[in-house]
């Protein structure tokens, strides 16, 4: 764990001269900054060339981002103090993936422990993803590379792709006590107890009253949050929303990972999922029409299902090709892992609709909708969604049974 010294919060001027000393930029280069930072916890400088605004990446790239961990969850304010070793975590996932899937994460130019700062690549050729699914944009090759880095990113990290004593070792490398307790408490405590924490619309209140008096549903979340407190499966992401992913129609580049820790595999799939069915949920307003929305709902749970898909069979290709363990090349054993990943994909992902519905922080894609009547159909669909996955979680065997539940979900059906 890095204690910093000499930690003080970057001015634009600062940011310029970090990114002078890195060898990006000419010399006599004219360097703009703006802070763009919109997220719950960090400082984002973009330093940039002037007259490069308009620019388009190529190999010498006249952008750069300079993110700065601030000592307090800016969400909340200086009320919140938060470790600053999060960016050296945040920096040391990024190469880590890098090694595995460079194409799908920002090169990094510098790393800094003390300002607690990485400088990277600027990606603002790429939108958000998030954003672009408000819009109804569709991404073709979106299931297939949040796949790849998956299946990589996971089976590597993990006792079956790596030198087990070694993984010990990144197991303390990447432990991560402070972002962990924000995971545990808001999204596997808060919203199943009448928490100052939570934030709940006053329209849909009764559903937050039964989330506390759902006995059945707490068992399945005290499960779910065991495997997230003491199953060092692999290195997650740790918040793999799609807030964490710039996109376009060809590339896809994974950020942000600083609640990176040793944790169950299912945790970070389960967020990509939740995230794609809080949208799909939210497309009762976005969506102008029924038609539209029946298509991009459609296009969603299409989604859905191809990323588990190409996931099991990028990651069986791995564990057939890859396996350092001898005894997990035992007859049956691939399957009965695969099963028990699926099922924790979904409880997680049930556990992380939820949280973004009446927990602390919400998501965009419901959140603005500006018409309260269609807000809280919305709301009162994700969360139907997400205790149902919750529940059904321990009984699931295809990605096919959870997609019929959500079909039935989004017709408004009880499920
Ligand atoms: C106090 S941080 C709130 C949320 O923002 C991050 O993106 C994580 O999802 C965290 O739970
Ligand atoms: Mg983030």
């Amino acid at each position: 764990m890095i204690k910093s010294t000499s930690y003080r919060p970057l001015s634009l001027e600062d940011a310029i001269q970090i990114a002078r000393s890195i060898n990006v930029f000419a010399a006599d280069a004219n360097l703009q900054c703006e802070e763009i930072g919109d997220g719950n916890l960090n400082l984002v400088f973009r330093v940039y060339e002037s007259g490069s605004e308009q620019a388009t990446s190529d190999q010498s790239p006249q952008r750069i981002i300079v993110k700065q961990a601030l000592p307090y969850a800016k969400v909340v304010g200086e009320s919140w103090p938060l470790t600053l070793d999060r960016a050296r975590i945040e920096s040391e996932a990024l190469l880590f993936q890098a090694s595995l899937v460079p194409q799908l994460v920002p090169k990094v130019f510098k790393i800094d422990n003390e300002l607690a700062l990485t400088v990277m690549e600027d990606l603002s050729d790429h939108v958000i993803m998030r954003k672009g699914l408000i819009e109804g944009k569709q991404y073709p090759l979106f299931a297939e590379h949040i796949a790849e880095f998956m299946a990589r990113t996971l089976f590597f990290s993990s006792d079956l792709g790596m030198n087990q004593q070694e993984k010990k070792r990144r197991v303390e490398q990447f432990t991560n006590p402070e972002l962990c307790k924000i995971t545990e408490d808001l999204i596997f405590d808060d919203p199943y107890t009448d928490s100052p924490n939570n934030n709940c619309d006053a329209a849909i209140r009764d559903e937050l009253t039964k989330l506390w008096d759902d006995k059945v549903l707490h068992l399945e979340v005290a499960l779910l949050r065991e495997k997230f407190l003491t199953q060092t499966q692999a290195l997650l992401h740790g918040d793999l929303h799609t807030g964490s992913i710039f996109i376009t129609e060809t590339s896809t580049k994974v950020i942000d990972p600083e609640f990176a820790y040793y944790g169950p595999m299912g945790f970070d799939i389960g967020a990509v999922i939740a995230n794609l069915l809080l949208n799909a949920a939210g497309q009762q307003y976005w969506c102008g029409d029924e038609q539209t929305r029946q298509d991009y709902r459609r296009y969603l749970l299409n989604t859905v299902r191809d990323i588990w898909n190409r996931f099991e069979a990028k990651f069986r290709v791995l564990w057939d090709e890859h396996l350092v363990d001898r005894l997990a090349a035992t007859d049956g054993y691939q399957d009965m892992y695969i099963d028990r990943l699926l099922q924790d994909v979904i409880g997680y992902a049930g556990c992380k609709m939820i949280r973004r519905i009446v927990g602390l922080a919400h998501v965009a894609d419901i959140d603005s909708i500006p018409d309260p009547q269609v807000k809280e159909r919305a709301q009162r669909i994700a969360l139907t969604i997400g205790k149902k996955l919750v529940k059904i979680n321990r009984r699931v065997h295809s990605i096919d049974e959870v997609i019929a539940t959500c079909e039935y979900g989004f017709k408004g059906v009880h499920v």
